[in-house]
């Protein structure tokens, strides 16, 4: 199977979750694409009924419109049933790095605004400590002096050897703006992080930081599809 086979199958597995009448967090990225387009087509098939979807980003709200998934917002709807979404890393206790596609705000909001959160991965995305791959953990900042901001960050984790990079556009190299019209610093740790709490405290200590991609204690369950077929571990 390719590695977008395991993602269609990992999502697949997660609508199974889904019941009529429920309200839905939408998710983001190539995943939990596949995820919407499933619920999208048991709506149309009428096997599912009264769906409520709160989108994750502009993307997924486009996406379920042409869907003709009904929308609202977490205004209307501050208690979810479910979301499902995919993430960057999960960790052996199923925390998160989530945001490389980012839309992590929207999606820490409404995630943690939900009953159950379930998470779809491939087994690629499992690591055993977060921001040990030497993947990007990303913080969402105010665009106002982010060099102050990123170099405040860079220095919090000067003992595990971090580098802050201000993400662009790689067809224009102009800063990346988010949804909410903010940037995105990416941190790259040589080591491993360790209190994981402790980090997102510091990170979110500066006032230039809107929110980062750790999430923490969130996921309540995960379900991985790999070249042995798909596992669901709950917490
Ligand atoms: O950016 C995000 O938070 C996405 O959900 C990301 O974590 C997973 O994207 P993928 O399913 O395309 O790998």
């Amino acid at each position: 199977l390719t590695q977008d086979e395991l993602k269609k199958v990992a999502a697949y597995k997660a609508v199974e979750f889904v019941k009529s009448g429920m309200v839905l967090g939408l998710g983001t990225g190539s995943t939990a694409k596949h995820a919407v387009d499933k619920i999208g087509q048991l709506l149309r098939q009428g096997d599912l009924k009264d769906i409520v979807g709160i989108p994750t980003s502009k993307m997924t709200h486009e996406q379920a419109l042409s869907l003709g998934i009904p929308l609202s917002d977490l205004d209307s709807h501050p208690v979810l049933d479910l979301a499902i979404d995919g993430a960057d890393e999960v960790d052996p206790y199923m925390n998160l790095v989530k945001g490389r596609g980012g839309s992590l705000l929207r999606e820490k909001m409404i995630e943690g605004c939900c009953k159950k959160f379930v998470v779809v991965v491939d087994e690629s995305k499992l690591v055993k400590h977060l921001g040990g791959s030497g993947l990007a953990m990303p913080v969402e900042i105010v665009p106002f002096c982010w060099k102050f901001t990123a170099q405040r960050l860079q220095l919090l984790f000067n003992e595990v050897g971090c580098v802050a990079k201000l993400r662009t556009c790689s067809e224009n190299g102009q800063p990346f703006v988010t949804d909410n019209g903010n940037y995105i610093i990416d941190l790259y740790f040589e080591k491993d992080l360790g209190d994981l709490n402790a980090a997102s405290d510091a990170i979110l200590r500066n006032p230039g930081v809107v929110e980062h991609g750790m999430f923490l204690g969130m996921a309540t369950t995960v379900i991985i599809a790999g070249g042995r077929g798909v596992t669901v571990k709950n917490k």
